[in-house]
């Protein structure tokens, strides 16, 4: 119970809050009076605070993360030599110099811990806002976009929360992520050291590809966490045992946004050549996969062979794997200066955008690799197999500087499509939600996975497309999050029913085989979004939330997580035994970006994720 001046000073705050003003010099005097009313044992400890803080900062200083640069990529590192890039018009020059290495001084000051944070967000403050009034330029149904970002969405990202009493509870929280990667990475290092997947509760390892997929998958998140040593041996073992001239079949999607995906990203925030060399290797050894008659790449690629093929059972491709490459081949063309890569998954783009079986802008979830036409027709999700086609469509329209309307248009409408036929409520809550179609037939199933729906959507509201693309991001949210909070654990299961009929007491009905969770990122990917844009502190006490239950039902004492049988279960959540890649890749990482209250940190406005959560630049609009 706090003793009575406490609680009056609680109130006395709120009413001072009446006369807000938003002023500089308020907050200056607001602060002093708050400070003078504190207790001694509150100044004491916020001082105390403050001085960790400090020590912390001072350890992790600009000076020491440039010697870390140096130490562990600066032995091999950013080469000087400049790399090409592909222009919107597929004319060639050399990328300036500057972008990597400009992408390395943010990460740095990023990593250099909270000092650090606070005096490059302050530095930056406003910075690089854009200009608000622009001219609107492209209308699509009556939508109009505004050239410049959402005003509701824009004005509070450049702030940081720099009272004392958020950035320590933002540094707590950050600390609390890296110690569960950390945790995660002790159990990998023991137990499954450069191979693909661990296996936590037998100790032991999966192989998929056989290429230590979450070593690869997890460097960037080590990079943006700060995790020096952990970063350093990962390189070490990049350097030399990674080597993708093996006999082995790789899936072109996995492999594309895993692999080829964080060694981009990982070569822009270090601007160490290594991870661009290892790059373009992978790159060329995925190209096979285009080798069909219709350009829809297969599946399966043997990178040792330089030969592809499509699932054994079928000669279909998924719709979600064929057009959420894009944007790691574009980057890759436009890092290698050879347009193969790019004109590749153009060619995709281009046949799916005219492709007859869409309903309302939605796609069927397969593609023959033949004949380049839709199968299975009649079935709309925003679910496994079709997911990321929807946010590739808005991420390629911003990696290119917003010039490609076609991706626009084809997101736009799908947005529709999904309001139209796919978005319903449930009952008792009135929880909106986003179920499938089949043959016209509504069913209310929501994968988890549509769970990045809420944070695509206001990125693009971010970037001024409608303002209920917003309001619905906001719903959907509120949805994501409930399908964790009303569960027994507390996570999510991987498919869960929303209840529509009358009478109903609960909103979320989950299936025997469905109450698996796997470790999935998109609600957290989302919450970050969510957070980054509007600064409503609820998304990050969902977020704290959500990683405290993963730490009390899925942490294996021995080293690493796991995947659940049972999130209905609180007694018995039955292990699977699997640490997923992504679990580092992703969720982790956007984990960690939720709780950070530094908007500079992986800027919005300077790159865009790809779907396993690699942060790849936004092209400048000079090229
Ligand atoms: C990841 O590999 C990617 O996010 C992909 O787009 C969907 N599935 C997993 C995570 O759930």
């Amino acid at each position: 119970m706090l003793p009575p001046s406490r609680r009056d000073f609680v109130s006395l705050t709120v009413s001072e809050s009446g006369s807000y003003t938003n002023s500089k010099q308020w907050r200056r005097q607001s602060c002093w009076r708050k400070w003078k009313q504190l207790s001694r044992l509150q100044r004491s400890l916020i001082l105390f605070t403050l001085m960790l803080l400090l020590v912390g900062g001072i350890t992790t200083s600009p000076t020491l993360i440039g010697h870390w640069r140096d130490g562990v990529v600066g032995e091999n590192g950013y080469d000087g030599k400049q790399p090409f890039v592909v222009n919107l018009k597929n004319e060639y020059r050399s990328i300036p110099p500057e972008l990597p290495s400009e992408n390395r001084l943010q990460t740095k000051t990023n990593a250099s811990g909270l000092l650090g944070v606070e005096n490059h967000g302050l530095h930056l403050k406003n910075a690089d806002k854009g200009s608000k009034g622009g001219k609107p330029i492209i209308s699509w149904r009556g939508a109009v976009i505004e050239e410049e970002h959402a005003s509701d969405t824009d004005t509070k990202d450049t702030e940081i929360q720099d009272d004392p009493a958020s950035l320590a509870l933002a540094e707590s929280r950050l600390e609390a992520v890296r110690e569960a990667f950390r945790h995660a990475w002790k159990g990998y290092k023991n137990f499954a050291w450069g191979h693909d997947e661990l296996k936590p509760i037998s100790k032991s390892y999966g192989e998929w590809f056989g290429l230590g997929l979450t070593l690869i998958d997890a460097l960037d998140t080590m990079w943006i966490l700060g995790l020096k040593e952990e970063f350093a041996e990962a390189r070490q073992w990049v350097a030399k045992e990674l080597s993708f001239d093996k006999n082995v079949d790789v899936n072109l999607f996995e492999s594309t946004i895993r692999i080829l995906g964080s060694l981009l990203s990982t070569y822009h925030l270090t601007g160490d050549s290594l991870f661009l060399e290892k790059a373009k290797d992978i790159g060329s050894r995925l190209m096979p996969a285009f080798n069909t008659a219709s350009k829809i790449p297969y599946s399966d690629v043997n990178i040792g062979k330089g030969t592809a093929h499509p699932p054994q059972w079928t000669s279909d491709s998924s719709v979600a794997e064929v057009t959420s490459i894009q944007l790691e081949f574009r980057e890759l063309s436009r890092l290698t200066g050879d347009p193969k890569y790019k004109l590749a998954v153009m060619e995709v783009m281009k046949q799916v955008h005219k492709l007859d079986g869409k309903q309302d802008g939605l796609v069927p979830m397969f593609i023959n690799t033949n004949n380049g036409l839709f199968t299975h027709q009649g079935m709309y999700t925003l679910g496994a197999r079709a997911d990321s086609y929807y946010e590739y469509l808005l991420k390629q329209w911003i990696q290119g500087g917003k010039t490609e309307k076609e991706f626009l248009d084809d997101y736009l409408q799908a947005v529709e499509g999904v309001k139209k036929n796919l978005l319903k409520k449930s009952t008792p809550s009135g929880l909106a939600f986003v179920g499938e179609l089949s043959h016209g037939h509504f069913s209310p199933k929501m994968d988890h996975l549509v769970c990045f729906l809420p944070g695509t959507l206001a990125l693009g509201a971010h970037y001024g497309l409608p303002a209920d693309h917003m309001e619905l991001a906001k719903q959907l949210m509120e949805t994501c999050y409930q399908m964790y909070a009303q569960m027994e654990t507390g996570l999510s299961p991987e498919i869960a029913h929303f209840n529509m009929h009358e009478g109903s007491t609960q909103d979320v009905d989950v299936k025997i085989a469905d109450r698996h969770n796997l470790l999935r990122p998109e609600t957290v990917e989302s919450l970050f979004y969510l957070y980054r844009f509007t600064k409503d502190k609820k998304y990050q006490q969902w977020g704290w939330e959500i990683l405290q239950n993963f730490n009390k039902y899925t942490r294996v004492p021995t080293g690493g997580y796991t995947s659940i049988n049972n999130v209905r279960d609180p007694a018995s959540p039955n292990p699977r035994d699997k640490m997923e890649s992504f679990f580092l890749g992703e969720t982790l990482k956007y984990f960690y970006l939720l709780f950070s209250e530094d908007p500079n940190l992986i800027s919005l406005d300077k790159y865009v994720f790809n779907t396993e959560a690699h942060p790849l630049p936004i092209w400048p609009q000079s090229e």
